[in-house]
This record gives structure tokens, sequence and C-alpha cells, in this order.
């Protein structure tokens, strides 16, 4: 028998069952410490945060299985800018200044300039998308994103025809950010994508989890989402985007080249030279499970790299 998989980002309103409507309402009352459903009406949830600037559609995407827990998700992290260790960025990320926020609009682009957080998202409605973030270090969690597709503000820029690929930058503040003053990366942390990946409807901007303002720890107040590749192209706390011809410079790819390629899709044929990348660990699991080639969003997103050696192009 054949069943037809309804891609991830087709889903509407409509087609989201009574019973993952209800769950992720319920996380989303758990986290607010809300006692009743009642509280939340259709779909727009009250809140001292974003959720009062702007209307948060509620709407489960690939909602196909259970979220991690909200402590797993906000306490243990990768944020080099706070520390290498998990723990570090919940303990040290609260120092970061998040308020006020803009973002740098460089490069090839017609409406480059400086632009506030609130310029930002004004005009997007934001929705909640449950998608997989798998690290290279082979553990993983589900995350009920709040955020909108990245592409919809790249195209308010305006990106001229040889704008080719995008390169993201995190905030650099030496004083509130006590792992800059190891030289683990070269800093500020940088990331890129090619633009037909950054146009892609599975590629967000997060500005909140689990119905919430983002966590510093996670990356506050923007920051990017990219759920076919390992999460350090997950770039968080974005200060800059940069329209450009060529392939741009990734902090992965400068520190150690061998190891981390500029696609950096999730590929379990393709090993880390220290390791295998053909399991993981979810986050609140003991058994591993298989990794899933683009960490499962393959009817999504291979068209992207029909042509291409995966291995070559790691
Ligand atoms: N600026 C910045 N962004 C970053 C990182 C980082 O160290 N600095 N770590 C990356 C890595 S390796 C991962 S796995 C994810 C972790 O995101 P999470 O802590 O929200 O789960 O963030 C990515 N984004
Ligand atoms: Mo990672």
């Amino acid at each position: 028998m054949l069943i037809r998989i309804r891609k991830s980002h087709e889903l509407r309103d409509a087609d989201v069952t009574p019973e993952t409507l209800y769950k992720s309402r319920r996380e989303v009352l758990k986290t607010m410490g809300l006692a009743t459903a009642g509280a939340i009406g259709g779909s727009v949830i009250a809140g001292e945060a974003f959720a009062a600037r702007l209307s948060y559609k509620e709407r489960a995407i690939t909602a196909d299985e259970p979220s991690t827990s909200h402590d797993a998700i906000t306490g243990y992290n990768n944020f080099y800018e706070f520390g290498t260790d998990k723990s570090d960025p919940a303990r040290y990320a609260g120092a970061m200044k998040t308020s006020p926020w803009s973002v740098r609009v460089e490069g090839e682009c017609a409406r480059p300039g400086a632009y506030t957080l609130e310029d930002i998202l004004k005009p997007h409605a934001l929705e909640e998308r449950i998608y997989r973030l798998r690290c290279v270090e082979a553990w993983s969690m589900v995350i009920p994103w709040v955020g909108f597709p990245l592409g919809d503000l790249l195209k308010r820029f305006e990106p001229a025809n040889n704008a080719k690929y995008i390169q993201f930058e995190t905030l650099a503040d030496r004083e509130r950010m006590r792992g800059l003053s190891f030289p683990v990366l070269d800093w500020p942390y940088v990331e890129g994508l090619r633009m037909d990946e950054a146009m892609h409807p599975l590629a967000i901007l997060a500005v909140g989890l689990y119905g919430e303002d983002l966590p510093n720890q996670n990356g506050a107040p923007l920051r990017l989402v990219v759920p076919w590749k390992y999460g350090y192209k997950s770039i968080k706390s974005i200060v800059a985007i940069r329209f450009v011809e060529k392939e741009p410079a990734t902090s992965w790819n400068v520190s150690a080249p061998r190891e981390y390629g500029f696609y950096s899709n999730v590929n379990p044929e393709v090993d880390h030279p220290r390791w295998s990348q053909a399991t993981e660990r979810r986050i609140g699991e003991f058994r591993r499970r298989p990794t899933l080639m683009f960490n499962g969003y393959g009817d999504e997103v291979s068209h992207l790299y029909a042509n291409m050696d995966l291995r070559k192009f790691y």
C-alpha cells in the first residue's frame, strides 16, 4: 500500500488532529503555568513578550514525534560564546543584552541598512514549527520553535541577481560573553547558506520555543533553524545578514575544514573524521536510533542537491 505522507510544511491548520493540537496546547500551557485550556482561545497566545506585539499563530507542523522536555531544550545547549560546556549557556547567557536589538543588512541587495528587531518582525506571522535539531556530536532533540520563514524576510531586502549566498553573524560582546576570551573559534561566529537553501520554507528564523520568547541560551532574540543540517548551521543571536556572491566563511569550516564543510547536511553515510554519523541519541531516550538522511526532511530538500556529490560537498 502506498501512503502519501504530506510534506511537513504543507500542513494546514485543518490537518492538525485534535490530539496534536491538544498536546501542543497543553505543552504551551504547562510552560506558561496556566491552569485551564480556556485561557488560550482560538490561536492567540497572550503574554508580555513578542506574542503581545504579534499574533502567534498556533500551528503544529511535523508534530509526529513528542517534543523534548523544556528543561533539556533550555538546559543542554551549545553556545560557545558562553563556554563549551553544555550547561554553560543556561548558566551564563542571561548576561547577554537582547534589547534593544538590531540587525545589519549588508551586501548585494536593494535595501541594506540597520533594522530594529521590531522592523524585522512586524510584517511576519509567527507559527509553531516542531523540528528535529541534530547536533554533529550525535545527539538530537525535537523542538517546538516559534518563528517564520527566513525567505519571507530576505525577499523584503530585494536581493540582487549576484546574491548567491547569505552569511549570518552572531553578536560578539566581550563584556557579556565570557566565552569570547577563549580562542575556541574565530569570533564573531559566522554561518552561511546558499540562496536556494535560504529560500526553502523549512529554513526559519526562530524567536521563541514552547510558545514563549526564545531564552538567551537558545539564541535570543533571533536565531536561524535549518532542520536538515547539523545543529551548528543554526546560528544564534544574529546581528548581521549579508548577501554575497561567493561561498562565505563559516566558523566551523574555518576552524576545522576537514571535519566541517559548508553544506553540513545531515548524512548518515558520511562520517565525521573522528566518529560515525550513522546513529544518534535523542535526548531523553536511552537507545540510539539510526540517523535519517537530511535529518528526515529528504522529501522536501533533496532536490536542492540533485547533481552534487554529497561526499565531496559535506
Ligand atoms: N552563535 C552560535 N550559534 C550556535 C552555536 C554557537 O556556539 N554559537 N552552536 C551551534 C550548535 S553546535 C548547535 S548543536 C546549536 C544548538 O542549539 P540549541 O542550544 O538551541 O539546542 O546551536 C548552534 N548555533
Ligand atoms: Mo552542534
